[in-house]
């Protein structure tokens, strides 16, 4: 069975997983009230300028809202939409690199991702680069959470001779691939109807 069809099952290995990979130690992982009463909570995480944002506001429109991370000055826009009959709220991260944070943004995006209850992440990379935007998404596969790629920015990397076949990249890594241009939103609905199928192939949110 492919991995992001069965996250029910996947939990006690993720959890292990997460704490050898991320040296937790004593740390409890805890449920806290960041994702507030979502039924299903996705964060958006790549690099910088690969339209992480422009794609939160495709997705949620005009009602989100930006608090500080807990402990932080690091700013989370959170914004709702209902998707297969539920209410799935969308977490914009600060640009991230790698799992290894250097940077405070970086630590949040991880802290978010591994520590809070997200149930998908949405890896977005920019096809123009994608040979070096993968490394991430090999991090996020090793460390089993629930993923989509987004292979963003279409229209730029087809000018430069650059086609991405999202089938064969999703047969090669395992995990639902979809490519958009998100500033023309090409594949925004098909990214909106891999969002769905996850949605309704996971009955009640995940606790740790
Ligand atoms: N040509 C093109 N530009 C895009 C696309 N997606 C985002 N952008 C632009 O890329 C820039 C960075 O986008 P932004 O959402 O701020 O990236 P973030 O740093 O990942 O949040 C902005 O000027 C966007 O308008 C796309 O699919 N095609
Ligand atoms: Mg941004």
């Amino acid at each position: 069975m492919d991995c992001h069809d069965c996250h029910q099952s996947c939990q006690p290995k993720r959890q292990k997983l997460r704490e050898r990979l991320f040296d937790f130690g004593s740390k409890k992982l805890t449920k806290n009230n960041f994702s507030g009463d979502s039924q299903t909570t996705i964060a958006l995480v790549g690099s910088p300028n690969v339209g992480k944002s422009l794609l939160f506001n495709l997705l949620t429109g005009t009602y989100v809202t930006v608090s500080n991370y807990p402990g932080t000055t690091v700013e989370i826009a959170k914004g709702n939409r209902i998707i297969a009959g539920k209410k799935v709220t969308f977490f914009d991260t600060p640009g991230m690199y790698s799992l290894i944070p250097i940077t405070e943004e970086e630590r949040v995006a991880r802290d978010l991702i591994i520590n809070e209850t997200v149930d998908l992440v949405i890896h977005v990379v920019d096809a123009k680069h994608l040979g070096r935007m993968l490394n991430l998404t090999l991090q996020l596969i090793e460390a089993q959470l629930p993923l989509l790629l987004v292979v963003n920015m279409i229209d730029e990397a087809e000018k430069l001779g650059i086609w991405v076949d999202e089938n064969r990249l999703a047969y090669k890594l395992n995990i639902p691939v979809v490519t958009m241009a998100a500033a023309e939103k090409v594949g925004l609905k098909k990214l909106i109807a891999k969002v769905a199928d996850y949605v309704q192939s996971t009955p009640v949110s995940l606790t740790y």
